[in-house]
């Protein structure tokens, strides 16, 4: 129930305008004008076209009665079944996130720390962002708040040096999950972007007890943009899923859709604020229904 309070406020501005606009066609009826509203909502919600386009097709279908619970089903049809994307853990995890400047990295890697603690798990973390002078000190502070052990090296500036300290440790203090903080890069920046790629080869020739996971940090509020980083990075390195950050600022909650229609990238966590259990684990009816404001009443 707490959970389902969190996504259902953090997608509040995006469900105010996406739910006016059903609300407005099931006032004034299907019409040209309160189909295109809705189809403009949709569309700058960053849903996707085609998505968009589907949905007022099951809008004219069911006109006459219930279309909303109908939406409800497609919508949810779209997008990934949790039990499909969690991570397994049959065998030790190393799991890098990754992504563009300031998009939420050091917060999420502290967040998913304590959350994989919190039930149980055995987590080290590791500051391989050797590019910002304060990365390290901000990672151990949140190190420290969430009681796990942390490697990391200021006087280092060889990312792959780091994890390589870093996986060395946690494999010998027998750490379960891994989790790296790696430097913000952009997607257009070549050499940084094979740096990245020697981080996930190192892991894998090194340390084949570990399992390689990595999780692309995007801000929900730059839309259409996060679609493209998401899309370069792909390219370059294995990407697992997403956590999408900063949704509690913004009216852009749609980017979801498109991230695994066309890119095939499930969004496996939701980023709701700057605090350690700021993070909810995506559940695509709750967040199907906080878009649309039909849980309000259960
Ligand atoms: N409101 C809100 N703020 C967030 C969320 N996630 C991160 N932030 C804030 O966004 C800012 C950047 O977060 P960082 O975790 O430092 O981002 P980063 O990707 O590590 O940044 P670089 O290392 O500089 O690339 C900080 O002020 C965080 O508190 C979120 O889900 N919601
Ligand atoms: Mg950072």
């Amino acid at each position: 129930m707490a959970f389902m309070g969190k996504i259902f406020q953090a997608l509040r501005r995006t469900r105010e305008s996406v739910s006016d606009a059903f609300e407005s066609v099931i006032k004034s009826k299907v019409s040209p004008e309160s189909m295109e509203e809705l189809e403009d909502t949709l569309i700058s919600a960053d849903m996707g076209f085609s998505t968009a386009e589907t949905v007022l097709e099951v809008v004219e279908k069911h006109q006459k009665k219930g279309f909303i619970n109908r939406v409800e089903s497609y919508l949810i049809s779209e997008l990934p079944d949790r039990k499909n994307v969690e991570l397994s853990f049959e065998k030790s995890v190393v799991l890098m996130v990754v992504g563009v400047n300031g998009t939420g990295k050091t917060t999420s890697a502290a967040k998913l720390a304590n959350y994989y603690k919190s039930f149980g798990k055995k987590v080290m973390l590791v500051g391989a962002d050797t590019y910002r002078a304060a990365a390290a000190e901000q990672l151990k502070i949140w190190a420290k708040r969430v009681d796990v052990n942390i490697v990391c090296n200021e006087h280092s500036q060889q990312p792959s040096a780091v994890l390589y300290d870093g996986v060395t440790a946690a494999k010998a203090q027998g750490a379960e999950i891994v989790i790296v903080d790696t430097a913000g890069r952009l997607h257009t920046v070549k050499n940084l972007m094979a740096e990245l790629e020697k981080m996930y080869r190192v892991v894998q020739s090194r340390f084949p007890e570990y399992e390689i996971h990595s999780l692309i940090t995007l801000d929900a509020s730059l839309g259409q943009n996060s679609l493209i980083q998401a899309r370069e990075f792909a390219n370059t390195v294995q990407v697992d899923g997403a956590v999408l950050t900063k949704m509690d600022g913004t009216a852009k909650g749609g980017i979801i859709f498109p991230l695994y229609k066309d890119l095939k990238i499930p969004v496996t966590f939701i980023g709701v604020g700057e605090d350690l259990d700021d993070l909810i684990v995506f559940d695509r009816t709750e967040y199907v229904q906080g878009l649309l404001g039909t849980a309000e009443d259960r």
